[in-house]
């Protein structure tokens, strides 16, 4: 199955990033009903990338697309992660994530990031649903699921 990784550092917020993708991914399928959408592909939760022997590591080489999330700018480890993945051969969307936080909803460290990675980046917040169906559309759109 196709597989779409979600990485980054403990409590960047991985797991709740797959709630949200996959609820907004479900009400989507119940909406159009074609419930093909959901079971196509596959999104895995790994652990984080700052923890030692990381599942994140064996995942790497098996995403098509990978969610690198980031909270903070002090991204090194994350960059290093992006280098690691785009050499395996996924496509990487940047997130953004748990942007609620941010007064600005995350732009600056968006902008900070995507100059340093040359990377789409997107910000999103699992807890308000900003940004959820934005960074759907681009998964599908590294799919090539749409255009
Ligand atoms: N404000 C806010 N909090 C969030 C958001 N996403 C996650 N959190 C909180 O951040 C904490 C960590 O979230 P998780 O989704 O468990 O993070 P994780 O990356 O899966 O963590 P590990 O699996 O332990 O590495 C929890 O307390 C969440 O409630 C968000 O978008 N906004
Ligand atoms: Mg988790």
């Amino acid at each position: 199955m196709r597989q779409v990784g979600i990485f980054g550092k403990r409590k960047s917020g991985k797991s709740a990033l797959m709630y949200a993708l996959t609820k907004h991914k479900v009400n989507a399928a119940f909406r159009a009903m074609e419930i093909s959408g959901v079971t196509r592909v596959m999104l895995v939760d790994t652990v984080g990338v700052d923890v030692e022997d990381s599942t994140a590591e064996k995942s790497a080489q098996s995403v098509e697309v990978a969610l690198m999330l980031i909270t903070d700018d002090s991204f090194e480890l994350e960059m290093a992660w992006i280098n690691k993945l785009r050499k395996a051969g996924s496509s990487i969307i940047v997130v953004i994530s748990q942007a609620d936080k941010f007064s600005d909803g995350g732009k600056a460290l968006a902008a900070a990031a995507k100059e340093v990675s040359g990377l789409k980046t997107l910000c999103v917040s699992s807890v308000t649903g900003a940004g959820v169906v934005e960074l759907d559309e681009e998964i599908e759109k590294q799919l090539g699921m749409r255009n």
